[in-house]
């Protein structure tokens, strides 16, 4: 047991990417001991600077760096209701800063302290998207030039927003704005690009899909039944949360292996689809559930039912949270694949120490004690928060209807 705590609590946002990132930084008792810790949920940033900064950084001040298990209860039941992803978020920052924390006090990565390596490289995939077959495929191709293995394939973003479909949609007259796509048109369209790419790229290529929860249940069935003949790695986030029992009926009636939950934010809707193997990936955003201690219990959980990891890894989320749950990938057995993107250039002055990719289709650790990725105060603030464009989220069906998300 040390006797080191907790002195002082900081929030940053920073947008190296014009993507708003919140980052909390744990300075203690310690002199220079620090930790990062990734609290992004860049569509309603403030809410959890605020719910960090009024509520959480008085109930943990002071409290000793080691009790993170504890420290998690209390900043998980302080507030009686529970379970949303600002609160959550707000807790995996300081969660995922004592981690940090705790590496940097034994002089190990995390992934060690975490039981040590199940692999070496961590497999990831990559997006490519484009407005029609050819442009899609040349991101494709690019991405084999530079050596990623698993690509997942959308053409015109989620729900096929690609050439000409705008324009075919036939609204009523005096509709809503919005972000409008047809579900048919999207099913032939998706269905078409896998065709040629299967067909172009031959069978080695890993290929996944993500449908985002466009499509209704039985629309979703329809084009995973279609998919199989093109062997997909997996389907990726087939249905809302609100839709989780008819993965039992998609498991029941199709072959495509299923990836789901990046839009969880607690237990309760993981675990029936986990108990049940009605999921082959749980691909949970770690700052949604509140950080690494609920996601290190969730892993193993899914490990006794043969369900493997593939947790979410967009844009919207720091170099810090992606790398911390990268030590994970490393650590736990029922890994699968990371989702994946690049860190540009301005990722990398903020945060120093980002993983780099092999040019083999795996990245790669360092073993730097704790998360092992730094914040630069100085250049995040060349980088101040940006005003995010929410119309691609305001989604619509060609009758107008809304659809979440
Ligand atoms: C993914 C996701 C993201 C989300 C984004 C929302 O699979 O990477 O679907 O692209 O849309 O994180 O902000
Ligand atoms: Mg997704």
């Amino acid at each position: 047991m040390s006797n080191v705590t907790i002195k002082d609590i900081k929030v940053f946002v920073t947008a190296p990417k014009n993507i708003n990132l919140v980052v909390v930084r744990i300075e203690t008792s310690e002199p220079g001991l620090v930790g990062y810790g990734c609290a992004t949920f860049t569509w309603r940033h403030t809410a959890v600077v605020k719910a960090i900064e009024d509520y959480l950084i008085p109930a943990v001040k002071g409290r000793c760096v080691d009790d993170i298990e504890d420290i998690w209860q209390v900043m998980k039941g302080s507030s009686y209701w529970r379970n949303g992803p600002v609160l959550n978020n707000a807790i995996s920052g300081i969660d995922e800063a004592l981690w940090d924390i705790k590496g940097k006090m034994a002089n190990m990565p995390l992934y060690s302290l975490l039981g040590g390596r199940s692999r070496t490289g961590i497999l990831v995939y990559r997006h490519a998207d484009g407005n029609s077959i050819e442009a899609v495929e040349k991101q494709i191709q690019s991405y084999l030039d530079e050596g990623y293995k698993y690509i997942r394939c959308q053409m015109g973003t989620y729900g096929g927003n690609y050439d000409g479909t705008r324009q075919a949609i036939n609204k009523p007259k005096g509709s809503f704005d919005g972000s409008y796509y047809n579900p048919d048109m999207y099913i032939r369209s998706v269905i078409e690009l896998f065709r040629h790419v299967r067909a172009d790229f031959g069978s080695e290529l890993g290929l996944l899909h993500d449908i985002h929860e466009r499509l209704t249940p039985v629309d979703t069935l329809k084009l995973a039944k279609k998919m199989e003949e093109f062997d997909l790695f997996f389907l990726e986030d087939a249905l809302s949360p609100a839709q989780g029992n008819y993965f039992r009926y998609l498991r029941e009636q199709t072959t495509v292996p299923l990836a789901m939950g990046e839009l969880f934010a607690n237990q309760l809707e993981w675990k029936p689809l986990v108990e049940n193997q009605w999921i082959d990936f749980v691909r949970v955003h770690l700052s949604d559930i509140g950080g690494l201690t609920p996601a290190i219990k969730l892993a193993h959980f899914c490990d006794a039912y043969s369900v493997r990891t593939a947790w979410h890894g967009p844009s919207d989320l720091s170099p810090i949270g992606m790398t911390a749950q990268m030590h994970l990938d490393l650590n736990i057995h029922n890994f699968g694949i990371q989702e994946f993107s690049e860190f540009t250039d301005e990722e990398r002055e903020v945060f120093p120490g980002c993983p780099n990719h092999g040019g083999d289709g795996y990245v790669y650790l360092s073993d730097k004690p704790g998360i092992g990725v730094d914040f630069d105060e100085k250049a995040a603030a060349k980088y101040p928060p940006v005003d995010m464009d929410h119309s691609w989220m305001f989604t619509r069906i060609t009758d107008g209807t809304a659809v979440r998300p």
